[in-house]
């Protein structure tokens, strides 16, 4: 990605958040293949020629139409001579022997069913790999493997939060939240934000954003929507006198972490450093609408939920951090730092030249002050 930045009005931008990125993928035939050599990268801990490849995925899910040959990838940014030759290959041959290489290799296969597991990241994976571990049931069984309760929560509901979640259930999940919030605070507004809030049909988890309008409130909600959860079941095990608290429990993992985020604080270097607000991982037994798993014998599923509380001035950058998509926020942050000597990041954006922080309502706020057209969330699948 060295092309000047200076673009004529018809090229397409290095940066993601120049291009309007629906989820109408014309190139998924070769953004499938960029992405898994990525990946793979991901996993043997080479960062920068993964993020290459990722970059070489996101400019083809931006075009209009499919490439139809080699050529037309000339006039396009951020794809080398690897991309290059990975398009080559699949136009000649209709797929990649490269590709297929590591879709089939043990390590990779072995990675990415490790880190499929919620709480399981890439070092625990590869450390599991090189151990010899395999499968599941080699993990459970080794005995000097301890699971934190992460990972233990994430292999007992594997089934479950491996399957994606529909949008349906996001907006069943979203009245669950939006009840208990309301309850512990009348003036709070909950919003989907995530990969939903980009207009994709499925995802992994939901992604919530609580707004609290009076100060301080953004610090005490999550613990006390937690705590609703939790005395929701005790009421009703009280009412209902003795039913196996499975039935009941609505909150089957929760993970809160307190916020750690200062006003002062400048807008960090590190990309891949969470944030600093108030906010809780969750997984939540979800009622199922129609037919009831029979083999399970249970009218319910459990799905993985995120809810983020930031202080309200703050709120719109972390609405913006948390819409994504992933290399979105990478590249405002690149461009915002490249381009306008600003730094960006889920909590503000600090003008270096003035040395102050510039303030933001909404995010349509946030691109004019970056001097970028605004790019709606559905636009921002890069
Ligand atoms: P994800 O839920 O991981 O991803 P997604 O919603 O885009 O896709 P999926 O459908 O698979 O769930 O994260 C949503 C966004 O939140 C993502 O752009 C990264 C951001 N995020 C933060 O900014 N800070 C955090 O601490 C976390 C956990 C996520
Ligand atoms: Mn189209
Ligand atoms: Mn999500
Ligand atoms: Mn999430």
């Amino acid at each position: 990605c060295a092309h000047p930045s200076a673009t004529p009005e018809s090229a397409v931008s290095q940066y993601a958040c120049q291009r309007r990125t629906t989820l109408d993928n014309h190139n998924k035939i070769f953004t499938d293949a960029l992405e898994v050599l990525a990946e793979n990268l991901e996993f043997c801990g080479n960062l920068g020629q993964s993020l290459a490849f990722r970059r070489a995925a996101s400019v083809l899910k931006s075009l209009p139409a499919a490439l139809r040959h080699l050529q037309e990838t000339q006039r396009l940014p951020c794809l080398g001579e690897h991309s290059r030759a990975i398009i080559e290959e699949i136009f000649e041959c209709g797929s990649s022997s490269r590709v297929e290489e590591i879709l089939n290799d043990e390590r990779y296969r072995t990675m990415k069913l490790f880190s499929s597991v919620f709480g399981v990241g890439p070092k625990t994976s590869e450390n599991w790999f090189f151990r010899g571990l395999r499968t599941f049931e080699q993990v459970l069984s080794e005995p000097s493997i301890r699971l934190n309760r992460m990972q233990t929560a994430g292999f007992l509901f594997y089934e479950d939060i491996s399957n994606p979640v529909s949008r349906t259930e996001a907006n069943a999940l979203k009245i669950l939240v939006e009840e208990a919030v309301i309850c512990v605070n009348p003036s709070a507004t909950v919003s989907i934000t995530g990969g939903f809030s980009r207009g994709k049909e499925f995802g992994h988890d939901v992604d919530f954003i609580i707004k609290t309008p009076e100060a301080g409130q953004e610090d005490v909600i999550l613990p006390a929507v937690i705590e609703r959860f939790k005395s929701q079941v005790q009421k009703r095990l009280f009412q209902q006198k003795v039913l196996s608290e499975d039935c009941l429990n609505i909150l089957l993992y929760s993970d809160f972490q307190e916020s750690t985020f200062d006003l002062r604080q400048l807008p960090t270097h590190c990309f891949e450093a969470m944030d600093h607000f108030s906010k809780c991982f969750l997984i939540i037994k979800l009622k199922r609408e129609q037919e009831t798993d029979a083999r399970a014998g249970r009218d319910w599923r459990a799905v993985r939920v995120d809810l983020v509380a930031p202080p309200l001035e703050r709120f719109a950058y972390a609405l913006l951090g948390w819409t994504g998509s992933t290399l979105f926020g990478r590249d405002l942050r690149r461009f915002a730092r490249l381009e306008r000597g600003k730094l960006l990041d889920n909590h503000a954006l600090y003008d270096k030249a003035t040395n102050t922080f510039l303030p933001a309502n909404t995010e349509e706020d946030i691109f004019a002050h970056l001097g970028l057209e605004y790019i709606e969330p559905w636009q921002r699948n890069a």
